[in-house]
């Protein structure tokens, strides 16, 4: 039966890596027969073999979600899986709480989910559904909140992302205005101020990226689909 190490190696030759699986249960959200679930999202480099991509040439709206499906639903083929995406919905595929169960991913003080590897960066190309049961890993990480002093709290310029729900209207005006160049440059400044995400903060050609998919989605850029 194919391993986690086979499925690693497979999904580095795509710029994709593991970020957490578990073994579904009922009450997980995980298609019919599959009994185990591998959470894929771009591993070092990723980045650049999406950008050197026929999708991200081709001037088609949600570039990123149709490489996403291409190379992902490929790696299922390969493996005799069920292809996964966060995309695509309503209804979605319940990522957030795969996310919970793979990576031991938490709701942070912003109500967004953050990783104990990733923090706020955390987000996912796709999943893999296998049927059988693997072997999995040790137990993922730490609550990286514990201790933490929670800049996270007060780094939104405006308070669209603090205590009080996510505010996506505020948010957007706010990206979109002269002052927000910060935001629409580098990317939401929340994700930024979250140690535990520190060490794999992407480049400004990606966080420039999805900020303008989100605008297209969300703002008063021309209308799209969102891209997360
Ligand atoms: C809808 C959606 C959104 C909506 C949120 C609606 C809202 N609350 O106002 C919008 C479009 C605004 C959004 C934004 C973003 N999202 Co979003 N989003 C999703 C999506 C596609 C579906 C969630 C859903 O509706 N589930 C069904 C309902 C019933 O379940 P639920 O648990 O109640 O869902 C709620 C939460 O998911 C929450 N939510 C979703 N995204 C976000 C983002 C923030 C900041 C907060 C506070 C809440 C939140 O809103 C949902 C509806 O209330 C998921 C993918 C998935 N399949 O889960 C990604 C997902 C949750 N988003 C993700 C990301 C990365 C983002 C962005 C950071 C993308 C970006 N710009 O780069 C942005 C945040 C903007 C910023 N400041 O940077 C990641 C995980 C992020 C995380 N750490 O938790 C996911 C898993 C996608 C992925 N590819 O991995 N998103
Ligand atoms: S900044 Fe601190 S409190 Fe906020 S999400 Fe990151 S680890 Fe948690
Ligand atoms: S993108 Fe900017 S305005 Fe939006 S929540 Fe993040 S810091 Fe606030």
């Amino acid at each position: 039966m194919t391993g986690l190490a086979d499925i690693a190696a497979a999904a580095a030759g795509q710029g994709l890596g593991i970020a957490g699986a578990f073994h579904a249960e009922e009450g997980d959200g995980a298609p019919e027969g599959v009994g185990t679930v591998v959470l894929l999202g771009f591993a070092p480099g990723g980045w650049d073999v999406f950008s050197g991509s026929a999708e991200a040439a081709d001037g088609g709206a949600d570039p990123l979600d149709r490489w996403s499906a291409r190379v992902v639903g490929a790696l299922a083929e390969r493996l005799g899986a069920a292809a996964l995406f966060p995309f695509g919905g309503p209804p979605y595929s319940p990522f957030l709480r795969w996310a919970q169960r793979g990576e031991g991913a938490r709701p942070s003080p912003v109500g967004m989910m953050v990783s104990p590897t990733r923090g706020l960066w955390m987000s996912y190309r796709g999943a893999l559904g296998l049927a059988g049961r693997l072997a999995l890993e040790d137990a993922p990480g730490a609550d990286p909140c514990l201790g933490c002093p929670a800049p996270c709290l007060t780094a939104c310029p405006v308070g669209a992302m603090g205590e009080a729900p996510y505010d996506v209207p505020a948010c957007t005006a706010h990206v979109e205005s002269r002052k927000g160049t910060a935001c629409r440059e580098i990317g939401c400044l929340v994700r930024h101020s979250c140690p535990a995400g520190r060490d794999v903060t992407p480049g400004r050609e990606q966080t420039g990226f999805h900020m303008t998919a989100f605008l297209r989605a969300h703002g008063s850029l021309d209308a799209n689909s969102p891209s997360d």
